[in-house]
């Protein structure tokens, strides 16, 4: 049902207040229980239209979830919910808080700075806060990135938070899943089946945590001799991002020492970013770091580096041409995978729906590099499929659909902080 932007402000107001868990956000009830890294800096951006305190809470809890070497875990488990699979006993990390073994994108600098700028953290916060993104950065400088090409990848494509997509396929599909204990999946008791992962892919999910409990989680032999390390253009251009925000505050409080040395981290996460640029495709895309092969269809984080500041001229033309043309196909920019691909599903899981939150950093690359109009293009977009579908988990680029878990956090985020401009 069409609402107007102002119901749709109330709606998403009472979304964020209803999935708050006391100083931490799930991203909906039943489906996802526990705080998940990127919903959360995303959730902290949505907090602050109304507390500034309770979106630097959001932060602080996150970080409550950081490894000693620096990683913060894709899932804080702050208490027991028997609703999700896997939880903290599948995990085995012996964490506390109990924690998942993977990471996800590193959008938190990006959220720290969003609230500095705000004028909602400052101080020792802002420190505190900025000390545990150089470390999380620092995780993925020794833990994510391959040496020889300095190529950021992921160990699980859950790490990548764009979990189904298919440039995932080949690499999963090679990953042994033989030994994996029999176990009962909790989400399609939630959400249709149609729409999330298959069961071969969710074993072969459970075979990557079964070796990383294997290895006792060393993080570092996770990503060298491990069945899985892809390099990520979406996670490479969030932390590319990331660190440009990073080192930027940390100049205005004194802090140069955070950041890494900025001689070398950033400039290095930048060739990285640069290596996942496929001449063939005309796109940023995927590389199995295992095989070689690179991906061959476009994603919605083949637009993501526009955020991260690297792309030059030629490559914008190319990268256009391809927006253009999934402009043509969908209704509602951006799909998460190219309509054209013979894999993409209008419905399933990564591969095809549009997600608010990805088009929140597409849209502010777009517009950081003058192009107001395809800048435009995606907000209006995602304003409209809120205003007629509300705040789902996912939409259809082809119809607007509304798709999986209804009262999404980081979907009422997205509205509040950047679909809905502030024309309404
Ligand atoms: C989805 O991922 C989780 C696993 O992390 C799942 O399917 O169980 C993804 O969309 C991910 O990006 C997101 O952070 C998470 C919670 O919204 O759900």
């Amino acid at each position: 049902m069409m609402a107007s932007p102002a119901e749709r402000d109330t709606e998403a107001a009472a979304i964020l207040a209803a999935n708050d868990r006391g100083g931490f956000s799930v991203p909906t009830k039943g489906l996802y229980p526990f705080q998940w890294n990127w919903d959360s800096a995303f959730a902290a951006m949505g907090y602050a239209h109304a507390s500034g305190e309770r979106a630097v809470q959001e932060l602080q809890s996150l970080v409550a979830g950081q490894w000693p070497n620096g990683m913060i875990p894709h899932i804080i488990f702050h208490r027991p919910d028997p609703g999700y699979f896997p939880g903290p006993e599948v995990w085995e990390t012996a964490m506390t808080p109990p924690t998942s073994g993977i990471t996800q994108p590193p959008v938190l600098a990006i959220a720290i700075a969003a609230l500095a700028d705000r004028g909602v953290l400052a101080g020792e916060r802002l420190a505190d806060l900025l000390e545990a993104a150089d470390r999380s950065h620092a995780f993925f400088f020794e833990a994510r990135r391959d040496p020889a090409t300095n190529v950021v990848g992921v160990v699980h494509p859950w790490e990548s938070g764009r979990d189904n997509m298919p440039d995932w396929d080949d690499a999963l599909a090679a990953v042994d899943a033989s030994k994996v204990k029999p176990f009962v999946r909790r989400d399609t008791s939630h959400i249709d089946a149609a729409m999330r992962p298959t069961k071969e892919q969710y074993e072969r999910y459970i075979a990557l945590v079964e070796f990383g409990i294997a290895v006792g989680w060393d993080q570092r032999r996770i990503m060298v001799e491990g069945p899985f390390f892809v390099g990520d253009p979406g996670i490479a251009a969030v932390l590319v991002r990331a660190e440009r925000e990073l080192q930027r505050l940390a100049r205005t409080i004194g802090r140069d020492d955070l950041g890494g040395n900025v001689d070398v981290r950033l400039p290095a996460l930048c060739d990285g970013l640069e290596a996942l640029w496929s001449d063939a495709l005309g796109a940023y895309t995927t590389l199995d770091l295992r095989t070689g092969k690179r991906g061959e269809a476009v994603s919605s984080a083949s637009f993501l580096p526009f955020a991260a500041g690297v792309v030059d001229a030629a490559q914008t033309e190319r990268l256009n041409a391809h927006f253009d043309r999934l402009a043509a196909r969908c209704r509602y920019m951006v799909p998460s995978y190219d309509p054209d691909a013979p894999t993409f599903d209008e419905k399933r899981y990564w591969r095809g729906p549009v997600w608010l939150v990805v088009n929140w950093l597409i849209a502010l690359g777009l517009a950081e590099t003058g192009d107001a109009a395809r800048a435009e293009r995606v907000r209006g977009d995602s304003r409209a499929l809120v205003e007629a579908g509300g705040f789902y988990e996912y939409f259809s680029p082809l119809t607007g659909a509304p798709l999986g878990g209804a009262d999404f956090t980081w979907t009422a985020a997205a509205w509040l902080d950047f679909a809905r401009g502030t024309d309404g």
